[in-house]
């Protein structure tokens, strides 16, 4: 994977990566997950898949216990296989039209995966475009969203986070991603 930008914001490192996620070394991955954390396509798949068993079938207990995850809220696992602690499994909005909270949905999803990094205690976190593939929801819009984010978490109550990637599978997404970051 490759570094393509990167900021530093009150001594927290925002990177913008090319590549897989499922190759990160980093001590939570997000995951774009739906309510269910039935991880049948996507990015989710492929952290399933790569992760082994464990990381669906942790899922599974999870639903069990605490019944289906909300949108905006997030969800724990072990790493599985990967080289990283947990998957945070967090579910972005399905993108209708614009009209059904679909913005504060997805700053919720980022803002919770940060929150829920924080309590664990980690140091490095990377997400991928949650929302933006199968979820329909436009990248100029996510984009905007994630970064609002990243940048009140990182002013408001970031403690132990250090770094803060995100990982962009799709050349195409990459522009808008490295457009939104310049301006800020
Ligand atoms: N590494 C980084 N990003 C990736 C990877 C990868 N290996 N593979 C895909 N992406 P999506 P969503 C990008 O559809 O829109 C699943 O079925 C991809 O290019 O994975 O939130 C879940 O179970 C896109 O930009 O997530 C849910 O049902 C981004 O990841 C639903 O899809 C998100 O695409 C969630 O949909």
């Amino acid at each position: 994977n490759k570094i393509v930008n990167q900021i530093n914001l009150n001594n927290v490192f925002i990177k913008i990566i090319y590549g897989d996620i499922t190759e990160e070394k980093v001590d939570a991955i997000v995951n774009a997950a739906n309510s269910e954390l039935k991880h049948g396509g996507g990015v989710a798949e492929t952290i399933a898949k790569k992760g082994g068993p464990t990381i669906q079938e942790e899922s599974n207990e999870y639903v069990k216990k605490h019944g289906f995850i909300k949108t905006g809220n997030v969800a724990v696992t072990g790493g599985g296989k990967l080289n990283c602690k947990y998957i945070i499994h967090a579910v972005g909005p399905i993108w209708k039209d614009g009209t059904n909270n679909e913005e504060i949905l997805l700053y919720s999803a980022v803002y919770n995966s940060l929150t829920k990094a924080d309590e664990l205690g980690l140091k490095s976190i990377a997400l991928p475009a949650i929302s933006a593939g199968i979820f329909g929801y436009p990248i100029e819009k996510a984009v905007k969203m994630y970064f609002a984010a990243v940048y009140d978490f990182i002013c408001h109550s970031s403690k132990s986070l250090k770094e803060i990637r995100f990982v962009v599978y799709d050349e195409k997404l990459l522009e808008y991603f490295l457009k939104e970051f310049d301006i800020q």
